[in-house]
């Protein structure tokens, strides 16, 4: 195979756009946001696209938001046609010179999804990440047709982070998504002010980063037709082309200072392991991480030594350091990460190298900063950042409801795997039907299925306020990124696993596997948390081979939420569940 492919755009053309910024106290906290068509030029050489975003652009306009400060928006869908994105299956997962058709723009021969090109946008938002009550938190199925509204409150009494608001509909999130329904939300709080932290421009910077693939015409021109291509082997949409503020692979220019980026993985699947080069060399020591995804860490955390991995919808809140570098200097954010992503460990310093068309990851290159004249200008970075959190106490989490989750892939006739979970509950000796065995040492554990699609009845009743311990069990191949609507949770552990499956071991319902908890002797995951996981997050990635344990605590709103993959194309096919949380004086009254 041919190890690279050249580029059919030039990359660092663009200058990174930094999206609308609408601050609600300018408004009195009543926003008013249209879901419009419009036409976005994602990159200097290519002609526009037609897509669907807030406010008609890609991405939407940034919401800033102050902790306290309750913001109501009117979303107003005023989207008329249907949706801009040509949806095609290929029919062979490689052309003929071997190279995976993802990795190319064009069908590559598949027809256009005539369903998905009916779709006429239904809309619903969702605030990720928004401490929300459920009336407003964007449930899948509640949706706002063109010409309807939605006036939907945001309490906003929660710690300052990064969030984002996407399009929410059942079963094809990943198409609106595709189209541009995707922006970020930031709120803002004392705690990050007493601690001087760059905010608004020019040294505080966004970073969404997507994928995008686009047509082509008759001539083999690239049209800016947004394509959303998968193949017969994979499942998921992996286009080649990086887009960080809707430009392909743009440029910055920055002052020999310290800036800070606040980073989003908005991809539909493909996830990210960012490294910054200069000359070909990592320089990752110049990146300290100070907030995830609900927030300040409680100390500053180094990037792991392979770069800074993020799945869809992970956040990262970084000071990069470009201070002491001498005007014309370029450094380079690259991904290492292949698609689809498994965990598999990628040296930093082979990350000049990591194109590959094979591991789907023909590009390599995200963005490019160039160092400006200006004056040098270095921030001193605190050594105690949060105060408000800590993890919850052994004696608290040994009484705490355990839930059991697995994650599963079906073998389907004639379609690609399909990646979906199963929600689980222990079962006696009396029990014979299919079951997972779980060993973990000298305790052993059988669960049957309960649940295995999103409609199938509720079994998880949280109380608000108490602790909860989720299991996720990842009986796949792949690294699922599991995003809990509502409150923020910490990662316990990460322990490996080994599993056997019989053949026909994973029904609709009826699931088999034997599960002991030791290590796989051909597994390489490290199945370690890194530092920079240990704060408050709302997305968790559970790598292959592993269990996953997470501590969640409800609060504030009882109601209808949801769990699901972030990896859009999983929780578009039944990689997703409902929650309800309740208060604890009404569960005496639960039949
Ligand atoms: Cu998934």
């Amino acid at each position: 195979m041919n190890p690279t492919l050249a580029a059919p755009l030039a990359p660092f053309a663009d200058a990174l756009p930094v999206p609308r910024r609408l601050v609600a106290a300018r408004q009195d906290g009543q926003l008013t946001v249209p879901i419009r068509a419009g036409a976005h030029r994602f990159h200097r050489d290519l002609p526009e696209s037609a897509i669907w975003g807030y406010d008609g652009t890609v991405p939407g306009p940034t919401i800033e938001a102050e902790r306290g400060q309750p913001v109501v928006v009117q979303w107003r869908n005023q989207l008329d046609g249907t949706l801009p994105v040509v949806v095609t299956t290929a029919p062979e997962a490689a052309d003929t010179s071997g190279v995976p058709v993802q990795c190319v723009p064009g069908l590559s021969g598949g027809t256009p999804d005539q369903n998905a090109a009916a779709l006429a946008g239904h809309a619903v938002v969702h605030l990720h990440g928004g401490l929300t009550p459920a009336s407003y938190d964007g449930w899948a199925e509640n949706l706002v047709a063109p010409g309807q509204d939605a006036v939907f409150g945001y309490p906003m009494g929660q710690r300052a982070a990064l969030l984002w608001y996407h399009d929410h509909v059942m079963g094809v999130t990943r198409f609106g998504v595709y189209a541009g329904l995707a922006g970020l939300w930031i709120i803002r709080d004392q705690r990050e002010r007493e601690l001087g932290l760059p905010e608004g421009p020019p040294f505080e910077v966004p970073l969404l980063i997507q994928d995008r693939n686009f047509g082509l015409d008759e001539d083999g021109r690239l049209t800016g037709q947004l394509v959303h291509k998968t193949d017969p082997e994979v499942m998921e949409a992996f286009p080649p082309f990086t887009v960080v503020n809707g430009k392909v692979w743009p440029l910055l220019q920055v002052q020999p200072a310290t800036y800070r980026l606040r980073v989003l993985n908005g991809c539909n699947a493909r996830t990210y392991r960012l490294v910054l080069l200069r000359d070909g060399a990592p320089e990752l020591h110049r990146i300290t991480q100070i907030g995830t995804d609900h927030g300040l860490l409680r100390t500053p955390a180094r990037v792991p030594p392979d770069g800074l991995v993020l799945a869809s919808a992970e956040r990262a809140d970084l000071l990069v350091d470009f201070s002491g570098l001498e005007p014309g200097s370029e450094l380079t954010l690259v991904n290492t990460a292949a698609a689809p992503f498994d965990g598999a460990p990628f040296p930093a310093a082979s990350a000049q190298g990591a194109a590959d068309p094979g591991r789907m990851l023909p590009y390599p290159h995200v963005m490019r900063f160039r160092v400006v004249p200006g004056p040098a200008t270095r921030q001193t970075i605190p050594r105690e950042l949060a105060t408000d959190y800590r993890p919850p106490e052994p004696d608290v989490l040994a009484g705490a409801p355990r839930r059991t989750i697995a994650l599963v892939e079906r073998e389907l006739n004639g379609q690609p795997n399909m990646l979906t979970m199963r929600e689980l509950v222990t079962v006696g000796d009396y029990h014979t039907g299919p079951a997972v065995t779980v060993t973990d040492g000298e305790q052993t554990t059988r669960y049957r299925a309960v649940a295995a699609h999103f409609e199938d009845a509720t079994t998880f009743f949280p109380v608000l306020g108490r602790y909860e311990v989720w299991q996720l069990i990842n009986l796949t191949s792949d690294t699922h990124p599991i995003h809990i609507h509502l409150d923020p949770f910490q990662v316990l552990s990460r322990r490996p696993i080994r599993y056997e499956i019989p053949e026909h071991g994973i029904e609709d319902r009826a699931i088999t596997a034997t599960v002991t908890l030791e290590r796989d002797p051909g597994d390489e995951l490290g199945h370690t948390i890194d530092d920079n996981e240990r704060g408050l997050k709302d997305t968790v990635r559970v790598n292959p081979g592993e269990i996953a344990e997470i501590a969640v605590r409800f609060t504030t709103y009882a109601g209808r939420y949801m769990y699901h993959c972030h990896i859009l194309e999983h929780e578009d096919r039944d990689m997703m569940r409902p929650f309800v949380t309740m208060p604890a004086e009404l569960m005496p009254f639960m039949a």
